[in-house]
C-alpha cells in the first residue's frame, strides 16, 4: 500500500517539476513535497504503522524519494537563479557589435619587403650588420679620406674616438667580402644614423638598403640595367630615368639615377623642383682601393654597388612630404598603408 503510494507522488512529482515556469512555483511544489505538513512528511508518518518486517524496506525507499525530491528541486532552483541573474544584465542587441583592430605591417617594412622580394629575384641575397660599428669599418675600408666632412662630429654620432653609430650600411659590404670569396651579390638593409638637424626632408636616423655584385667581368652596363629593371618593377613598367655621374668614396665612376617625377610626369612642378626628374638613389663601380681593404685582387675582379634610403623610396612612391612621419606611430597615417 504505501509501496504504492510511493511510486505515485514519484509521479506526480515528475510531472508538477516539469511544467514548472519560475521560481515562485517552484516554492509551491517544495511545499506541497517537502513541507512540514507536506506529501513526504506524511508518508514518513505512516511508515510509522507498517510491519517490522516491511519498515526497512520502505524507509529505505522513501529515504530515495525525499533525496531526489531534494536534488531535482535544488538543480532547477540554480538555474532559475543564474536566468534571473542574466535579466538583470541589460543587452542591446541592437547594438554593432566592436570592431577588432587588425594590426599590419609598417609602410617602411611592407616598402623594405617589395625591394627584397624584387632584388631576390634576381638573384641576390640578404645580408645584415652591426648599428654600432668601429671607424675603420664605417669610413676607412670604404676609402673616406681622413678628412672627409662625414668624419664630422656634426655629420656623425661618435661613441667615443673609434667607434660611431653607422651612417650606412655600407661597412656590411665590407664585412661580407672579408668573410665569402667572390663572387658575392647581396643586398644589405638596415638602419642608419646622421647627425642632422631634424626636418622634412631628413631625420637623426632612417633606413637604408644597399646592394653589391663582385665577379669576374662585372661592368657598368650591368649594373644599369639590374637598376633599370628594379626601378621597373618597383616604381612601374612605363618609367622613364636618367643616370647623371656623381661622387661618392668608395665607388669610381659614380652615379645617381633619376625617374621622371610622379606628379607633373617631366613637366616640373614644387616636388621634383621644377626639374621634372627625381633622384632615386646612387651607385657605382666599387672604387679598387676598397678591394685592397678587404684582400680582393682588383686586377682580376670588379663589382658594382648601390644604394638608396627606404623612407625616401616609400616618399616617392606614396607621395608622402614628411619624413618624420615613419617615426611618430600616428595611426591616422600608419593605418592608410
Ligand atoms: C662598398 C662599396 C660600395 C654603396 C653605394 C650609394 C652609391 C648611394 C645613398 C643613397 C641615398 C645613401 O640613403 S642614401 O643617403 N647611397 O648613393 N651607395 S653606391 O656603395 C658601396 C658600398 C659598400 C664596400
Amino acid at each position: 500500500m504505501l509501496e504504492e503510494k510511493i511510486k505515485q507522488i514519484t509521479d506526480d512529482f515528475n510531472s508538477d517539476i516539469k511544467s514548472v515556469e519560475d521560481i515562485q512555483k517552484l516554492e509551491e511544489i517544495r511545499i506541497k513535497y517537502l513541507g512540514r505538513n507536506g506529501v513526504v512528511s506524511s508518508l514518513f508518518d505512516e511508515l510509522k504503522k507498517a510491519s517490522n518486517e516491511e519498515k526497512p524496506a520502505l524507509g529505505k525507499s522513501l529515504n530515495l524519494l525525499r533525496n531526489k525530491i531534494t536534488e531535482d528541486f535544488n538543480s532547477i532552483k540554480t538555474r532559475f537563479e543564474s536566468l534571473d541573474d542574466l535579466k538583470e544584465i541589460k543587452i542591446d542587441l541592437t547594438l554593432p557589435g566592436t570592431r577588432r583592430q587588425i594590426g599590419s605591417k609598417h609602410i617602411l617594412t611592407q616598402t623594405l619587403d617589395e625591394i627584397k622580394t624584387i632584388f631576390q629575384s634576381m638573384g641576390f641575397s640578404v645580408y645584415e650588420g652591426p648599428e654600432l660599428e668601429s671607424d675603420y669599418y664605417n669610413f676607412e675600408a670604404l676609402n673616406f679620406a681622413p678628412d672627409h666632412p662625414a668624419r664630422d662630429m656634426q655629420d656623425t654620432f661618435f661613441i667615443n674616438k673609434d667607434f660611431v653609430l653607422r651612417t650606412h650600411t655600407s661597412p656590411v659590404q665590407i664585412r661580407l667580402m672579408e668573410s665569402h670569396k667572390p663572387p658575392v651579390r647581396a643586398i644589405m638593409p638596415g638602419r642608419v644614423y646622421r647627425n642632422e638637424a631634424v626636418s622634412a626632408r631628413s631625420y637623426c636616423m632612417f633606413h637604408q638598403v644597399e646592394g653589391l655584385y663582385v665577379d669576374t667581368d662585372v661592368t657598368f652596363a650591368e649594373l644599369k640595367g639590374t637598376l633599370v629593371s628594379f626601378a621597373k618593377q618597383f616604381y612601374g613598367d612605363d618609367l622613364k630615368y636618367r643616370f647623371r655621374t656623381s661622387f661618392f668614396p668608395f665607388t669610381e665612376p659614380s652615379a645617381e639615377m633619376d625617374i621622371t617625377c610622379f606628379l607633373c610626369h617631366g613637366g616640373g612642378c614644387k616636388v621634383c623642383k621644377q626639374t621634372g626628374w627625381l633622384e632615386i638613389l646612387g651607385c657605382g663601380m666599387v672604387d679598387p682601393n676598397v678591394f685592397k681593404y678587404v684582400g680582393y685582387d682588383s686586377e682580376k675582379y670588379t663589382g658594382y654597388a648601390f644604394g638608396m634610403g627606404i623612407e625616401r623610396t616609400a616618399m616617392l612612391k606614396y607621395g608622402i612630404d614628411d619624413i618624420r612621419v615613419f617615426f611618430e606611430n600616428d595611426l591616422r597615417f600608419l593605418k592608410q598603408f
